[in-house]
């Protein structure tokens, strides 16, 4: 349950992110704020005095918590318990997409700790909108909560940038950062954990509360919204950052969701997968709208892949175009509806390109028998779809489906 809930408010977060400062569009209707209160025991009793936000006062204040005792659980075990996503990039080195990802726009007051450990890393107080599309801060939330060392492997030498005593990889520093550092830590959401202001002392972190609410004496204030919107098509003011995603996101659309997901999720190379509504019209799109037709929304499958071990090209030529048929026009077996029709939303001009390369082939090839309708077209915001229909054919083996992978030669 409580991984529910922490996947919910890490999607509301995401949409909340896809949205930039539009805080006011949330397709969920709840504010990452309110998520926050509402986690909130409703009969506490008043804790110690905690000079913090006053929905913090009246939570009973956990102890303190030690993390220079942490014993970091096996490789099988961190395996099963993180996020895939959280996993590849703490334990393997990954780095997430910009622009698309938990936190790079978030400005809720609170402390970023290790989604490992829980040690805390780094404070709201000192973050920035650096416009990278990926979480910057100044400076760590203590000197020698991260430690740092050289990594080549992109070339240049950069400084790879580590947790203390989980020691998993978060990202990396650079020396153009505004004051008061000059530094720019450049963070992988995946690697962190956010715990609300109102929720530090609940969570045994009340002695940061000061250092996120601003209050300390060198903390400086957290710097006003200044990320543009969009999820994606933005990617290009990463470029430059010096973090270079290692993973890519492609979104795309096949049919009902729950075959296409049961599929590409087994691909190779594949992290993670997430079904949802993209291409629409309306900002609320749910199941129940959407299933009307007229929203404009496709059912979809947003796919997080390693393109070293999946390039692009090869997710849509051995994968996309076999597992299903994309010569139907808003149809999918027995399921009509523009919801249905095959679509690729393309997240950057590289995958775009790609992208109509690989249609125009399997269309020449004749191998369809038919002319191949599938759009391509930018990616907008993606809504995820409600939980029950993620991974639907793991919840539900031998549930309805229309997809198979065939074997066509293009
Ligand atoms: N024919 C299926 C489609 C479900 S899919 C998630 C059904 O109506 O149950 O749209």
């Amino acid at each position: 349950m409580a991984s529910k809930l922490r996947l919910l408010v890490v999607l509301v977060l995401g949409a909340l992110a896809a949205l930039g400062c539009s805080r006011g569009q949330n397709p969920f209707g709840v504010t990452s704020a309110a998520t926050g209160a509402a986690s909130a025991p409703a009969n506490a009793s008043p804790g110690p005095a905690v000079r913090t936000a006053s929905a913090a006062a009246s939570i009973t204040a956990a102890a303190p918590r030690d993390f220079s005792a942490f014993v970091k659980p096996s490789d099988a075990e961190l395996r099963r318990t993180l996020s895939p996503l959280a996993y590849e990039v703490t334990q393997h080195d990954a780095t997430e997409p910009a622009f698309d990802n938990a936190y790079f726009a978030n400005h809720e007051l609170g402390l970023y700790v290790d989604v490992v450990s829980g040690e805390p890393l780094f404070s709201s107080s000192d973050q920035f909108d650096s416009g990278t599309g990926w979480p910057s801060f100044t400076r760590p939330v203590e000197p020698d909560a991260v430690t740092t060392r050289a990594d080549d492997t992109l070339g240049a030498t950069r400084t790879e940038v580590r947790s203390r005593y989980a020691e998993s990889h978060l990202g990396h520093v650079f020396e153009d950062g505004p004051g008061p550092t000059g530094r720019r830590y450049c963070i992988d959401s995946a690697a962190l954990r956010f715990v609300p202001i109102a929720e530090l002392a609940q969570e045994g972190y009340g002695a940061w509360a000061d250092v996120v609410s601003g209050q300390a004496p060198d903390a400086k204030p957290a710097v006003a919204c200044a990320v543009g919107g969009g999820a994606v098509g933005v990617a290009s003011a990463a470029k430059g950052s010096g973090c270079a995603p290692t993973l890519e996101v492609a979104i795309l659309a096949g049919g009902c969701f729950w075959g296409m997901e049961g599929i590409l999720q087994t691909i190779p190379g594949v992290i993670e997968t997430q079904v949802g509504y993209t291409g629409g019209t309306t900002t609320d799109p749910t199941y129940e709208t959407v299933h009307l037709g007229d929203t404009g929304h496709a059912e979809s499958v947003r796919v997080v892949f390693d393109p070293k071990v999946l390039p692009y090209r090869e997710l849509l030529e051995k994968w996309f175009f076999e597992m299903h048929d994309p010569t139907t026009p808003n149809r999918q077996g027995n399921d009509v509806g523009s919801q249905y029709r095959s679509a690729i939303f393309t997240t950057s001009t590289e995958q775009r390109q790609v992208a109509e390369e690989v249609k125009a082939k399997v269309d020449e090839s004749r191998a369809w028998g038919r002319p191949i309708t599938t759009e391509i077209t930018p990616a907008g915001v993606f809504y995820p779809a409600e939980e029950y229909h993620q991974k639907y054919l793991q919840k539900h083996p031998g549930g309805y489906t229309c997809h198979y992978v065939r074997s066509l030669t293009f």
